[in-house]
């Protein structure tokens, strides 16, 4: 008979998991005796750099990332990245060390107590398994359920005795993952759409989770459908210079509600309805007018205030749609226009600096973004015009992007050749608040050990610039532990093996960001923004 631990090797391999991100402590040594020559170890310096990392590795990849942390502790320090990896909807099963269950009654060194509660209520389903010979069948249970739409993390803590105990091997199984649309509710919104006189659609990280592009931007050409990006979307959902696309809507009721007035039929696709960030009060759309939703997480469509849902993967949901309808012909509406070009002249703004990283980037690059109050801009001015080229949180919680771009980043440059030719690696660019990159800076040295060519751009500022939006909402004078001067980026980054220039004038930013997007190794750009 096997051993849990050559029954587990054996079923990560099988499950394509083979890549594992961690950071080891004496209750998970055992898993990685004898380790397989065909596995690798991604070692992060602190566990929320761990699950940030396999966040964007398997968001890049499509397939579940395999986690594993020391225990209590550990699972601890990874909680907000957990917390950002349920709300991204990532496939990851976590796996995490416990004490041996012969001494569980003591209160050993190091053991977590309830330890499936311990990442309760931001993962699909926890366990430690009753018996030690159970853990292959936890780990397959955990990753089928992982992958299931709507993804998400799972979890599974496993004494450290259990790895040397005999069990049966588990075989790999087919388990379906998406949700079909029901076709009468589909026939029905199909109508809806063609009945209105003008749809606006609304799109969320849905529709490149569920890679429904094409089908999207067909959907909103036959009806002639102004688009938007819902509040807060974390990935980018529509060619942002399509004539067709409006913008983004602000995470603020009232507003969203006034940006949407005169449509009659509001389609949201693959978002929320909505995600606010601040209280508002009223209606959540336009009086008068009808929403309909497509979304593929289910407990999503079911607080949705109002409206149809039509709960499936998204890029079917719109395909049956898209089969079904035949609308009049409508008069084009506008989408918005580019911005005004910004000198060099004018200084190193937030908005020069965006305008020269959509200059100066390769086309297929893939942006991935923490810096909240750059937002606004880098919307304007870096518009995005490809699928799964543009990542951030989905939940709102700092730490999680620097380390995932180095998850996507380690992604796009271990994708498989296909037919003898190595694909080309397309170039990840993170773009980092000061505050953002200091919550999981120890990513640079990952980023380092494992030579990826990727760009880190830091948005200087010199403090916490998002906070001081809220001033007037909460009525604050003065706020407090919002400066944070004498950060040296250049030097960490120095520290951790990138290397890395700091720019202070407008003038010398193209030639810095060249010399950045072409390192064939982390290179870090320190931008001190006015
Ligand atoms: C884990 C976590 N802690 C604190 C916050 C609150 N917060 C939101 S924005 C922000 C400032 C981020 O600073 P920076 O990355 O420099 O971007 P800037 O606001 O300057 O654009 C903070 C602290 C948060 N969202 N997540």
């Amino acid at each position: 008979m096997p051993t849990v631990r050559e029954a587990t090797h054996c079923l990560m391999r099988e499950l394509g998991l083979t890549t594992i991100f961690g950071n080891p402590g004496s209750t998970e040594l055992p898993l990685f005796r004898d380790f397989p020559a065909d596995f690798r170890y991604v070692l992060g310096l602190q566990e929320s750099v761990v699950v940030g990392m396999a966040d964007g590795y398997a968001q890049a990849t499509g397939n579940a990332a395999l986690v594993n942390l020391h225990s209590a502790a550990g699972v601890g320090h990874a909680m907000g990245n957990i917390f950002t990896a349920y709300r991204n909807r990532t496939p990851m099963v976590i796996t995490a060390g416990q004490q041996a269950r012969s001494i569980l009654p003591y209160e050993p060194f190091l053991f977590a107590t309830d330890a499936a509660k311990l990442p309760e209520p931001y993962v699909k389903w926890a366990v430690e398994p009753a018996r030690g010979e159970d853990v292959p069948l936890a780990v397959a249970r955990a990753y089928y359920l992982a992958m299931q739409e709507p993804c998400g993390p799972t979890f599974v803590s496993i004494p450290v005795d259990d790895w040397d105990r005999p069990t049966e091997a588990i075989a790999p199984r087919t388990v379906s993952r998406a949700l079909y649309p029901d076709p009468a509710l589909a026939a029905e919104i199909a109508a809806m759409l063609d009945r209105s006189e003008r749809p606006a659609f609304v799109v969320g990280f849905g529709v490149d989770r569920n890679d429904a592009w094409d089908e999207v931007v067909a959907l909103a050409e036959r009806h002639q459908a102004i688009v938007w990006v819902s509040p807060m979307s974390s990935r980018c959902s529509f060619p942002e210079r399509h004539p067709l696309f409006a913008g983004f809507l602000p995470p603020m009721r009232e507003q969203i509600v006034k940006l949407l007035d005169g449509h009659d039929l509001i389609v949201a696709l693959g978002a929320p309805v909505f995600t606010y960030h601040i209280e508002g009060f009223g209606p959540h759309i336009p009086p008068g007018s009808t929403l309909v939703q497509i979304i593929d997480v289910p407990d999503v469509a079911a607080w949705t205030p109002l409206g149809t849902a039509l709960v499936c993967n998204v890029r079917h949901g719109v395909s049956a749609i898209l089969e079904r309808s035949s609308p009049p012909r409508r008069t084009a509406p506008k989408g918005r226009s580019a911005p005004p070009r910004v000198q060099a002249d004018a200084g190193l703004s937030m908005a020069f600096l965006m305008q020269t990283l959509a200059d100066t980037r390769p086309p297929d690059s893939i942006i991935v973004e923490e810096s909240p109050s750059s937002r606004r801009t880098m919307q304007a001015y870096l518009p995005i015009e490809r699928p799964h080229s543009f990542f951030t949180c989905a939940s709102g919680g700092l730490g999680h992007s620097m380390p995932a771009a180095v998850g996507i980043a380690l992604a796009e440059s271990s994708r498989a050749p296909l037919s003898g030719v190595p694909p080309a690696t397309r170039r990840v660019i993170g773009i980092f608040g000061d505050g953002s990159a200091m919550y999981s800076i120890q990513a640079l040295w990952s980023a380092a050990d494992l030579r990826l060519p990727m760009t880190i751009v830091i948005v200087n500022n010199g403090g916490y610039a998002a906070l001081s939006e809220f001033t007037a909402h909460f009525n604050i004078k003065q706020l407090i532990g919002t400066q944070l001067p004498g950060l040296d980026f250049v030097g960490l980054a120095n520290a951790m093996g990138c290397s890395g220039t700091r720019v202070e004038r407008a003038h010398d930013l193209p030639l810095a960001l060249r010399k950045a997007l072409d390192s064939p190794t982390p290179y870090l750009l320190d931008v001190a923004v006015s």
